[in-house]
């Protein structure tokens, strides 16, 4: 049945339905026994087990390597219009409810994005050539905002490790440095001398090929508007939504440990690490619960944004208050 397909990780563009149908199958999910939820979500097979763990290509991961992992997120999905009007994106403005409006003209394509930095073969990706190389696979995953808002979005994309193997990162490779567009003219936000432009974002070179982390590339089926980070942005499920930076042009495998918009705006409250932790306060907020879009009741915010079982291992043994 359709249904059950749905779930696969590797479904083509054009087999993405809108809204009303995920609305539907939704539906369908809760109606469903614990049971029968399980063997959908193995019976993709092959997506889930084929791919080899990923963190070993640079010869530099210490931890052991679990199967990758995709579990979609047993929430309701947000809908289309609020995931497309409700946004941070500073490049174009601090409101909300405005970037979607002022985003519009960004010119999205041609887009390359420059691979680079300690890795054994560099290279300059268009966009479009990346959709063709690597199937884009619907990965439904929550996004929370350091803020306390939150989502449940139906992502397509790639994992990032896939074009971390083309490229080949060398054993000092530690951390992975992304960067915005630069371009006040496209992005007036970028005139404002509040931020250090352009955007900047980093991971730890095991958090960037772990098969959660992902390169959206569009939603709900469609091609990422401008306001969500066109045309490829990044998404860290596990992290607060400031780690999955917009509209990158630029990636670069690093040594040392990038220093991101965030940290350089207040080392105090934002730091590198950011996964979405309840009983780590922001020093202005409590970081306990959070607003659901298109919820009245707030609702518990979970550990690794409720991704712990797939990510834990990833800090074993750090101090996650110390690391925030
Ligand atoms: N370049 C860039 N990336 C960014 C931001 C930004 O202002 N500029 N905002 C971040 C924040 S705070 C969040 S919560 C998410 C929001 O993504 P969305 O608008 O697609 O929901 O994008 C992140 N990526
Ligand atoms: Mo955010």
């Amino acid at each position: 049945m359709s249904t059950q397909k749905r779930f696969c990780s590797n479904i083509p563009a054009a087999q993405i339905t809108p809204e009303a149908v995920y609305r539907s199958r939704r539906q369908f999910m809760q109606g469903a026994s614990a049971l029968a939820t399980a063997v959908l979500l193995t019976a993709c097979g092959a997506p889930q087990t084929s791919t080899p763990p990923p963190n070993d290509i640079s010869g530099t991961s210490q931890s052991p390597s679990p199967v990758p992992t995709f579990t979609p997120a047993p929430d309701d999905l947000t809908g289309e219009q609020e995931i497309l009007n409700y946004n941070n994106f500073f490049e174009f403005t601090v409101e909300k409810e405005g970037v979607a409006a002022k985003a519009q003209g960004l010119i999205a394509s041609p887009w390359e994005v420059a691979v680079g930095g300690l890795v054994r073969n560099p290279g300059a990706y268009d966009v479009d050539d990346l959709k063709r190389q690597f199937d884009q696979e619907e990965r439904v995953y929550r996004l929370r905002c350091v803020e306390t808002w939150s989502m449940v979005i139906p992502w397509l994309g790639f994992p990032l490790h896939k074009l971390l193997q083309l490229v080949e990162p060398l054993p000092e490779a530690q951390y992975v440095r992304f960067e915005t567009l630069y371009d006040p003219e496209q992005m007036p936000g970028q005139k404002s001398d509040w931020y250090e432009w352009p955007y900047v974002e980093g991971l730890r070179l095991d958090e960037a090929l772990h098969d959660l982390t992902l390169l959206a590339t569009g939603l709900y089926g469609k091609d990422l508007q401008p306001q969500n980070g066109a045309p490829i942005r990044l998404v860290v499920p596990w992290k607060y939504g400031f780690k999955s930076i917009k509209s990158i042009v630029k990636i670069d495998l690093v040594a040392e440990q990038p220093t991101s918009l965030w940290m350089k705006a207040s080392s105090r409250e934002y730091g590198f690490y950011a996964n979405v932790n309840p009983d780590a306060p922001h020093p202005r907020w409590s970081q306990a619960t959070e607003r659901r879009l298109g919820e009245a009741r707030r609702r518990k915010t979970l550990l690794f944004n409720g991704y712990e079982a797939e990510v834990a291992y990833l800090y074993a043994g750090m101090d996650l208050k110390q690391n925030f």
